[in-house]
């Protein structure tokens, strides 16, 4: 089924030059570009993205990370884009990521993991919402 996702490259992909790459990739595999820009993130705008880990152990330093740099984010769409974009994007910990995935390629941390994509397909509709105004969408 056609549905969209919010995916970013983190500050480390940014810094690594590794935004054309990750957008190829996408492309190359079919899936529609519908919008994109590069922003900074601010402590309330990763407070509302990473909620569900606000309180975990890891939440400092993840904070200090997205908040290092400018990230790039995009709209995709496709059919059942969730579920295909984390297969592309591989697994959080760089240690499991297979090669092949982009995390499994570029990944050397679990922190710094170069990619956000959503998890679920109501999941992206609040992250969408999160970083995008409808007028930036491209239908
Ligand atoms: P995901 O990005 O694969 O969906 P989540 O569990 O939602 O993974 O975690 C969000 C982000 O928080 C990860 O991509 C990674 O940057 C960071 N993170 C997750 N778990 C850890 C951890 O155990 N240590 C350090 N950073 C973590
Ligand atoms: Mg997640």
């Amino acid at each position: 089924m056609k549905e969209r996702t919010l995916l970013f490259i983190k500050p480390d992909g940014v810094r690594r030059g590794l935004v054309g790459e990750v957008i190829s990739r996408l492309e190359h595999r079919g899936l529609r570009l519908v919008g994109l820009k590069m922003l900074r993130m601010n402590r309330d705008l990763a407070h509302r993205h990473y909620e569900e880990h606000v309180n975990k152990p890891f939440y400092p330093g993840l904070e200090e990370f997205i908040l290092s740099g400018p990230i790039v984010a995009m709209v995709v769409e496709g059919d059942d884009v969730v579920e295909m974009t984390r297969t592309m994007m591989g697994k959080t910990k760089h240690t499991e990521a297979v090669p092949g995935t982009i995390r499994g390629d570029f990944a050397f941390s679990t922190t710094q993991n170069i990619i956000h994509g959503s998890d679920s397909p109501a999941r992206a509709q609040v992250e969408i919402a999160n970083f995008f105004k409808e007028d930036e969408l491209i239908g």
